[in-house]
């Protein structure tokens, strides 16, 4: 039984976080790891979406396609607002519809005349991807383009033209507008529409149809350290609904092979696959509204930082990372509600991970292993040193011990990802008259678990991770007492 003082912890280390890098070989990673790429990605843990089009001007969620340019006329657009809305709100990322499925594209493409050329925004010579992109670069936020595979405008969707078009598109996205972090390729395929006056139904057979293999090719050649947004990844997936829940059990791996982007079994994608030979990570979309859209009717819908902050247990906090949708209005700006809701749920989520009360605790643990894996490594922020077990032992237990009676509600796991994903079991005791009382029970961990539970009072606390695939490994626990605003 190893046990650790608070002061011993502040004067090793530094110590310790030098081992821990020297000896991270030293423990077998799994088949499955995580691309750099990706384990920075998952760091990123919220982003936004930007959903803006004519639909903005019609009303609508899915545009039909036959919209006249004229209609776009944002007469406040200020991507700047979005981009600083997005950062002090805490989210890392933007990504752009840059065309939605009514075809309008939002930069002036060379490629069609379905776009901000023929509107009267800037006479025509407005570029909203340029404005956008410029706009995230000067507010430190990774820059992402959604460009759907579905077009209702084009005359040629459901044939090899259309698919040249859409690569055209692409290439012309991702070579004009310097390094892009992530492209996101929408499932919704296929349907009626306008199709260049045609106005019929056309299906296409997704699996097939746009031969993604290419696609991916195409957009890794032009971006090598882009990340692949789709159903089946590669490197991101979508989590199988756009209510922003993960699983309660989620794992980072699946079989992308099993996957038809467009046609996927929406469990599987929601729960991951234990035994899948793909790191993919999990992204769970939602709208801080009830549409992707803007729609003044839907004004007094916007979510309340307490649904956010829900959201967000069941997103970041199952080991997914939460993309939220800020819909700008016909103005071409995020509207205040939306922005306040934003802040608000912010500040409450960093008021409740404020205060680590595990800093304050005495902590001991069944066992560790040599060589820098010793048990003070969960209490920073550095992913790459934890703690871990020798590899024979199969379950361990964490006790934490304080001074007096704490009060907790929340609690925070974390893995070394970059080694896979291993726990499938663990559990949280309290101790009461010497006696061990389960307060929660819990299953995967991955990047991040956080827990909620009833208020608990106790001076010892015991966590343990009772299945796993390989050697147990922890990077970070945080014992919490949820921000009173939680659950106003
Ligand atoms: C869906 C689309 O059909 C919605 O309009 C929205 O863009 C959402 C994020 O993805 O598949």
């Amino acid at each position: 039984m190893l046990i650790m003082n608070k002061t011993l912890f502040l004067t090793i280390c530094i110590i310790s976080n030098l081992n821990s890098i020297v000896a991270d070989n030293l423990i077998f990673p799994n088949k499955v790891i995580p691309s750099k790429l990706q384990v920075e990605y998952q760091k990123m843990e919220t982003i936004g979406f930007i959903h803006f089009t004519v639909n903005t001007f019609t009303d609508r969620e899915w545009g039909y396609g036959n919209e006249d340019p004229k209609i776009f006329n944002p007469k406040k657009l200020d991507a700047k607002q979005w981009a600083r809305i997005a950062k002090d709100g805490g989210l890392k990322e933007l990504i752009l519809t840059t065309k939605h499925h009514d075809g309008f594209c939002l930069w002036p493409s060379k490629y069609t005349e379905h776009s901000i050329k023929f509107c009267p925004y800037k006479n025509g010579n407005g570029d909203i991807v340029r404005e956008f992109v410029d706009a995230c670069r000067e507010y430190d936020l990774k820059i992402g383009f959604y460009l759907s595979p579905w077009d209702r405008n084009h005359k040629k969707y459901g044939t090899r033209d259309y698919v040249e078009y859409y690569k055209n598109q692409l290439e012309e996205l991702l070579s004009l507008y310097g390094r892009i972090d992530e492209i996101w390729f929408d499932g919704a395929n296929g349907g009626d529409g306008f199709y260049g006056g045609a106005n019929e139904t056309r299906e296409i057979y997704s699996k097939t149809y746009y031969d993604w293999d290419s696609i991916f090719k195409l957009v890794k050649k032009l971006q090598p350290e882009i990340m692949i947004f789709s159903d089946a990844g590669p490197d991101v997936h979508w989590i199988g609904n756009e209510n922003g829940h993960a699983g309660e059990t989620f794992w980072s791996t699946m079989d992308t092979d099993k996957v038809i982007i467009g046609n996927s079994d929406a469990d599987y994608l929601n729960r991951g696959d234990k035994d899948g030979k793909n790191w993919v990570v999990g992204q769970c979309d939602v709208s801080i509204r009830p549409g992707w859209f803007y729609h003044s009717k839907e004004d007094n819908f916007v979510k309340t930082p307490q649904e956010l902050i829900d959201t967000y247990y069941k997103s970041v906090g199952r080991n997914a990372v939460l993309l939220l949708n800020l819909p700008p209005n016909n103005d071409g700006l995020i509207c205040d509600k939306d922005a306040k809701n934003l802040l608000k749920f912010k500040s409450i989520i960093d008021e409740t991970f404020e205060n680590n009360l595990a800093l304050e605790a005495d902590i001991s643990a069944t066992n560790y292993r040599e060589n820098g894996f010793d048990i003070r490594n969960i209490l920073n922020d550095n992913l790459d040193s934890f703690w871990a077990v020798g590899d024979e032992v199969k379950s361990a237990e964490l006790v934490f011990d304080f001074d007096q009676e704490v009060e907790f509600d929340r609690i925070l796991l974390q893995e070394p990802i970059h080694l896979g994903q291993r726990i499938s079991k663990f559990c949280v005791e309290k101790q009461k008259n010497l006696k061990w009382e389960r307060v929660y029970e819990g299953t995967t961990i991955g990047y991040k678990r956080l827990v909620r539970i009833p208020l608990v009072k106790a001076s010892k606390i015991k966590i343990s991770f009772l299945e796993a695939n390989n050697t147990i490994a922890i990077s970070k626990i945080g014992i919490f007492k949820a921000s009173k605003d939680e659950n106003i």
